[in-house]
């Protein structure tokens, strides 16, 4: 499947921010929504995904929303730092079935880690 595949408006996460689809929201603005993930790979892990535009991955972002966007997603790391207090703090994304990625509109993990604990996945 290529990485430029058209935008599915049916997805889970377009859902989600239709509203026809439930999730635990921890933050909403006009540039961005996150929530927690379904099947956490540690205490806090939350999706922060792009609104107002259909990006299926990190190469679909228009250049003039990438800082906005980018913004959002440090803005939710300090929040889950701040709140949680983990030892570490993984942000990730994946670009393609082939590299893991199972929902395809864009969304960041941020998953916080601790010292002896490993990670779900
Ligand atoms: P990725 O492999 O990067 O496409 O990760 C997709 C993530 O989305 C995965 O960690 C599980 C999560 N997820 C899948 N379906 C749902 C859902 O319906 N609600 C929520 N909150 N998370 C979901």
């Amino acid at each position: 499947m290529t990485l430029h595949a058209a935008y599915d408006p049916d997805n889970i996460f377009a859902k989600i921010l239709r509203g026809d689809m439930p999730s635990l929201k921890v933050f909403e603005d006009d540039v961005a929504l996150a929530f927690m993930d379904v099947f956490p790979q540690s205490e806090g892990h939350t999706l922060v995904i792009p609104k107002g535009i259909q990006a299926r991955n990190f190469l679909d972002i228009p250049p003039d929303y990438l800082g906005s966007y980018m913004l959002r997603v440090q803005r939710i790391a300090k929040a889950v730092e701040w709140g949680l207090k983990p030892d570490g703090l993984r942000v990730m994304q994946f670009n393609g079935a082939s590299a893991g990625q199972t929902v395809f509109h864009l969304h960041f993990h941020v998953i916080p880690a601790w010292d002896g604990k490993e990670l779900g996945r």
